[in-house]
């Protein structure tokens, strides 16, 4: 008898053996697809998030479309800010906006834990909901931002091209920043724990600002969170993955993670990802998101490109380097899902 689980994504993972390589898109819930495009032009992004019938129908989506391996939770990083008290908006055509910024250690006092579970808990009864509608061979992924992300957010206040602010702050006063990146760590702990209690079978930590640091300074203010988080959650048994966009020396600076996958970004080539980090973790990604703008020969020959790496072995989830861009052609998604499962299906080597 093995031990493997129902869930094809899971068994790939902890490199177990399986039929195809799993794969899912990260954003694959939203813009791109017209009946979420529907939805969202009779309700707000926010109240989407926070009605578990809606983030259920949205996160169901894509899963009924292309039976992707996994579904995430449709959320957003930034529901955990607005628990903590800055007031979230989503302006047209401009993103988030929190307000006010955190700025200063007055700031900071000001934001409140007590109780983020229950401010929180639309999000535990989405789970709730979308476990008990998807199929026993499809794995829900919750996730939460990266502490350093999120706090790239909070301080900057919107997206922004130069990260001013919390540069600053981590230039001037870098107790203040490690203060309030603590705070995160164990918000973002208590809240993971949270969504894997609701039914979710794996864990997907968006570290997509960690980055914009210089190397030598990525693991003091968010690797080692992440690392934290990942350690602290090793009680629940669960896979965790670690997505950092930013290239090898991120990965490098994750490979004394307890984790079990890294998220590899479009940027890095999977071939040396899989050399440095493959023997003790299994590896997601890492398609370019805008190779799908490419013909059906060149979107083939990208996925053959990543395939032809782990040679039809277990230990990689098929995804892209990054969230997909609303104004894909919806058919190349399919042709994708189709096509990664075919020529994966003839690699993979019988046990
Ligand atoms: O309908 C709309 O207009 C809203 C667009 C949208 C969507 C569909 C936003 C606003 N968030 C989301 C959903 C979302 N966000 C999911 C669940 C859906 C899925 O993956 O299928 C997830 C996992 C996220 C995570 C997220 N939000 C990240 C980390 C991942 C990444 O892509 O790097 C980040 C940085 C955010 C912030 C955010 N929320 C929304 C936008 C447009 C942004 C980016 C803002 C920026 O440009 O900095």
């Amino acid at each position: 008898m093995t031990a493997n689980s129902d869930f094809i994504y899971i068994n790939a993972i902890r490199k177990k053996p399986v039929p195809y390589t799993p794969i899912w898109i990260m954003r694959q819930a939203g813009r791109y697809l017209p009946e979420y495009q529907k939805i969202r032009s009779r309700h707000s992004f926010l109240t989407v998030c926070k009605t578990p019938e809606l983030a259920t129908e949205v996160t169901l989506q894509p899963i009924r479309r292309f039976g992707f391996d996994a579904a995430i939770l449709f959320s957003d990083i930034l529901v955990i800010p607005e628990a903590m008290g800055q007031t979230l908006e989503f302006l047209e055509n401009h993103g988030p906006k929190l307000s006010p910024q955190i700025l200063s250690e007055k700031n900071l006092e000001r934001l409140n834990t007590d109780g983020m579970t229950e401010r929180l808990s639309y999000v535990k009864n989405a789970i709730n909901m979308i476990r008990r509608e998807l199929a026993s061979e499809t794995a829900l992924i919750g996730f939460s931002g990266s502490p350093f992300t999120l706090a790239t957010y909070m301080i900057e206040g919107k997206p922004t091209r130069n990260f001013k602010y919390i540069k600053t702050m981590l230039y001037r006063e870098p107790e203040l920043l490690a203060r309030l990146l603590n705070l995160l760590t164990r918000t973002v702990t208590d809240y993971l724990r949270m969504q894997i209690e609701a039914g979710a079978d794996a864990i997907q930590i968006f570290d997509t600002w960690g980055g914009i640091l210089p190397v030598h300074l990525y693991n003091q203010f968010s690797g080692r969170f992440l690392k934290q988080i990942a350690r602290d959650l090793r009680d629940k048994n669960i896979p965790i993955t670690l997505f950092s966009k930013g290239g090898p020396d991120i990965l490098q600076a994750l490979s004394d993670s307890t984790a079990e996958m890294l998220g590899v970004d479009w940027m890095t080539d999977m071939q040396d990802a899989c050399r440095r980090f493959g023997d003790r973790f299994a590896l997601q990604g890492n398609l370019d998101p805008t190779a799908l703008y490419g013909s059906r020969d060149i979107i083939r020959k990208e996925i053959g490109h990543i395939l032809n790496v782990f040679r039809g072995k277990s230990g990689h989830v098929f995804n892209l380097g990054h969230g997909i861009l609303p104004d894909i052609p919806v058919d190349n998604v399919e042709f994708l899902v189709n096509e990664v499962r075919e020529q994966s299906a003839k690699r993979i080597v019988p046990n």
